[in-house]
């Protein structure tokens, strides 16, 4: 099982924030002609499976242009759009500061370009995972503002001890998420949305269990890093997900299910609520 690479401390070029400058004029042609195929070939595949939101965002935010957008020019135009901005980072960076760039309504973007396609599994996110997965998302409001709850709680977690808690709220909403709108299942989850795959299975598979959100249960629920999950949690609105984090009482929660057992990937519950409306 891959693990995924957290670096402990900034490397040479790396702020104490961990932002790093982009150098958008290091990727070659090959890596903007590259860029360019995937985003095509992944938002074609996903009509039918990614979410309303998602789809507006790709063209609001003009991310089917041509190339590798260079933050320079982009962050004014994602500013203006959703009160966002992208910073560059090494790769998956420390729990805290993290926290703090998302309480910040900044969106920290890995500065390297996966070597396969966008159809290939690649073990931690790259530059395509968090531009094209996670960055349409943030053309909802509501969906920005649980960001930004989500940074302001992990900041509070890690003082209660609770940061591996609370990431789980993030895997299996913002990595993993799936929505019912308009009657039928979309997927808004960024590790859906970069993977064609794993979105066709998610929202069609009957090896996948589908669960209406439930915050203990879900927080709960351990995950697979280099596999499809095998549950998935559905929400009825990003106001309904945004309501639930800021009339919940985190700490509550984490002293809830603290001591009781994790859940693995597959294993179902009493308490389980299973969502059994339409998929498609
Ligand atoms: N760093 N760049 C980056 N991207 C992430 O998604 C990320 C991270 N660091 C920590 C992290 N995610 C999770 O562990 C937190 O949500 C808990
Ligand atoms: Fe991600």
């Amino acid at each position: 099982m891959g693990s995924l690479h957290v670096f402990e401390e900034p490397p040479a070029g790396v702020a104490s924030d961990w932002t790093m400058p982009q150098a958008w004029e290091k990727f070659t042609d090959a890596d903007h002609a590259r860029w360019t195929a995937m985003v095509r070939e992944q938002t074609r595949s996903l009509g039918g499976l990614a979410s309303d939101a998602f789809l507006e965002g790709v063209s609001a935010l003009q991310l089917d242009r041509d190339g590798i957008p260079d933050f320079a020019q982009f962050n004014p135009r994602f500013r203006a759009a959703t009160g966002w901005e992208v910073v560059a980072v090494p790769g998956v960076i420390p729990d805290e500061p993290f926290f703090r760039h998302l309480a910040d309504r900044r969106f920290p973007v890995a500065n390297f370009l996966r070597t396969g396609g966008a159809q290939d599994y690649n073990d931690e996110p790259d530059m395509f995972h968090d531009v094209f997965g996670h960055l349409p998302m943030f053309i909802d409001p509501t969906f920005g503002e649980f960001m930004t709850a989500y940074g302001r709680a992990g900041l509070r977690a890690e003082k209660l001890g609770a940061t591996k808690l609370l990431s789980r709220l993030y895997l299996h909403t913002v990595e993993f998420g799936l929505i019912h709108e308009g009657g039928v299942l979309r997927a808004y989850g960024a590790g859906l949305l970069s993977s064609y795959a794993e979105a066709k299975h998610a929202l069609t598979s009957d090896k996948a269990r589908r669960l209406h959100f439930d915050l203990p249960r879900l927080m709960r629920t351990e995950w697979l890093f280099d596999e499809f999950q095998p549950t998935y949690f559905v929400i009825d609105s990003f106001d309904a997900l945004l309501e639930e984090m800021e009339t919940t009482s985190l700490r509550q929660v984490y002293d809830q299910v603290r001591d009781l057992p994790l859940l693995a990937p597959g294993e179902s519950d009493p308490s389980d609520r299973l969502f059994t409306g339409r998929l498609q």
